[in-house]
């Protein structure tokens, strides 16, 4: 067998494909019309080694040489054949399109119109007010934001974590947004991607108490059938402040200010306001973590310590006020050992990394500067040691199977752009593009985790939308939560948990939410990933 990125490679870039197996391999050009194609490049690869994540005898094939622009396939020497794929110049911008595009997918409170939905139209859902746990007969707004997965809840940490992601992505690399995404406010002057963010943030400020303290999530009690969003007629309960959700919005809506000052200064000074307000609820206020509430069932978002989402609150609240009162919590935080570069939805210290890293020169000190970038550069050269060790190149151990392991392999992804962008180092590029090289279908299963891109790609998400529309085709652009180890859902569990290979443990079903749900947060970071290489690509063009 041979695995490839399904999507395709960039004609400039470097090209790896991995052959497990057999050492010998041909690539072929497709002809123009059919499937049968000519011999390009003949060759042997080195021995084959065992690979401890997908238990399978591999060895990496380079064929960055061939550049002309086309669709190629792969035959192993027992005559395996290989999915198609594209080698051009722009290969990545329609899944980039539908990456993008997913969010509008997600949204809740609104019809989704024929017009930007197609055939994936819907009524508008959610729009009853919610109740308050502690006095049910005390209701609020909360119409609005992003579903945060293929549930129908509204979580405030995750929905943080997603638009740290995008707007990172838009700060750094303006120019891969300029295209329009045909939604609603398409066209209104501003970028999509941004009119895209105000909707979840628009939900987010609803969340705030006028103290400054943030609801963790807006929920039903437990998580409804699979029924279509309007169709959700179970009452939805807003939870308790938590410091990890009040911390996550002050962070993100001082970014947002920042962002969103050249195109809306009063929308901008809302959000400043309201970052200021969650700033100073955490100063009053101990940690005051999250535990559901004995009779709600939804996801927890549960955390161990707050500290991580305080330092991405102080570092973003720095930036936008330069008020040295917020690093005042510094040199404690500092002094634990939360990482400083993860970039998920439960350790954000990486984000504090990407507001130091991305800040005007003199900003911040440079000795704490000098810090992060020290910690992202070193841990960008694990990551390229993990990779260099296995012939698909990917920066995963075993262990890193998790529930969201494709949010683990993007995230490294990022860590790996941002020591490129530090650095300039090809190595931290190619090997962030190994990482897409294994969401996009070079990976055991040979299976590409965004839905509607790639030969094999994976069709049947845990979504409840996608379950109940009777549409054979899902929605294109999902990431997959993709192989996990520890899965947990009874359908994973029967078929696959025994003796499988962690890379392996993964089930294309509807019913392994352990497997194969889809987030907004584990789509954010494919987007950040693209938006970098396609703007580096497309700068070496030019
Ligand atoms: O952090 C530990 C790590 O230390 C340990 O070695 C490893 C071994 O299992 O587990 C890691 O913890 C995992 C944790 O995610 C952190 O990634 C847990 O096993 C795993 O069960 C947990 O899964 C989370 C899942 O909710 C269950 O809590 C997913 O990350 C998270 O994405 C998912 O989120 C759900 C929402 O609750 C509800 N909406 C859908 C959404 C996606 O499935
Ligand atoms: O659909 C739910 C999914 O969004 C969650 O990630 C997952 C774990 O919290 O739970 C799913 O809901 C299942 C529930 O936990 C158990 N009963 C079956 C539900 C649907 O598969
Ligand atoms: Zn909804």
């Amino acid at each position: 067998m041979i695995y490839v990125n399904q999507v395709g490679y960039v004609s400039g870039g470097v090209k790896h494909a991995t052959i497990s197996g057999g050492r010998e391999f041909t690539l072929h050009k497709a002809e123009l019309g059919g499937r049968e194609g000519r011999a390009v490049l003949m060759g042997d690869t080195d021995v084959l080694t065992r690979d401890a994540n997908s238990g399978e005898e591999v060895a990496l094939i380079d064929f960055s040489g061939i550049t002309e622009a086309g669709k190629y396939y792969f035959t192993d020497e027992k005559g395996n054949r290989s999915t198609q794929f594209t080698i051009d110049e722009d290969v990545y911008a329609p899944v980039f399109r539908d990456a993008l595009r997913m969010f509008y997918f997600q949204r809740c409170g609104m019809e989704l119109e024929e017009k930007y939905a197609g055939k994936y139209a819907h009524k508008a859902c959610h729009c009853q007010k919610a109740f308050y746990l502690d006095d049910p007969e005390r209701k609020v707004d909360l119409c609005g934001g992003w579903h945060d997965a293929g549930d129908y809840g509204r979580y405030v940490t995750a929905a943080a974590v997603a638009l740290g992601h995008l707007l990172y992505a838009y700060e750094m690399m303006p120019d891969a947004f300029t295209e329009e995404l045909n939604i609603p406010e398409s066209g209104n002057g501003i970028p999509d991607l941004l009119n895209e963010c105000r909707y979840e943030l628009d939900w987010m400020l609803k969340m705030q108490d006028a103290d400054g303290g943030v609801h963790h999530k807006a929920t039903s009690m437990h998580f409804v059938g699979f029924v279509m969003p309007e169709e959700d007629d179970l009452d939805i309960a807003i939870t308790p402040v938590s410091s990890l959700a009040t911390a996550d919005f002050a962070a993100i809506t001082a970014m947002a200010s920042r962002v969103y000052a050249a195109f809306d200064p009063v929308y901008a000074e809302r959000l400043k306001e309201a970052a200021v307000r969650a700033g100073e609820w955490l100063s009053v206020h101990p940690e005051f973590l999250f535990k559901n509430p004995d009779e709600v069932k939804t996801g927890t978002y549960e955390d161990r310590c707050d500290a991580d989402e305080r330092l991405w609150a102080a570092a973003e609240l720095y930036r936008l006020t330069k008020d040295k009162n917020y690093l005042s919590v510094l040199p404690s935080i500092l002094e634990l050992r939360i990482s400083l570069t993860a970039l998920g939805w439960g350790d954000v210290g990486g984000f504090a990394g990407m507001s130091v890293l991305t800040a005007e020169k003199g900003c911040f000190d440079e000795a704490l500067a000098e810090r992060f970038r020290y910690r992202w550069l070193d841990e960008a050269d694990r990551l390229v040691k993990v990779a260099g060790e296995n012939a698909f190149e990917l920066a995963l151990h075993p262990s890193e199977f998790i529930w969201g392991s494709n949010m683990v392999v993007l995230t490294n992804a990022m860590v790996l752009v941002m020591a490129h962008y530090i650095s300039g180092k090809e190595e931290y590029l190619e090997t962030a593009g190994y990482q897409l090289d294994y969401i996009f279908g070079r990976n055991a299963i040979d299976t590409s985790y965004v839905t509607g891109h790639g030969e094999k790609a994976f069709h049947d998400p845990h979504n409840r939308p996608t379950i109940a529309d009777g549409i054979e085709e899902p929605i294109p652009g999902f990431v997959s939560g993709g192989a996990n180890r520890g899965a947990c859902d009874t359908k994973a569990n029967a078929e696959l948990l025994k003796g499988v290979p962690p890379m392996k443990c993964y089930a294309d079903h509807n019913l392994s939410y352990s497997t194969n749900e889809i987030t907004i947060y584990w789509n954010s970071p494919l987007v950040f990933t693209l938006a970098y290489m396609m703007t580096f690509f497309a700068d070496q063009e030019a």
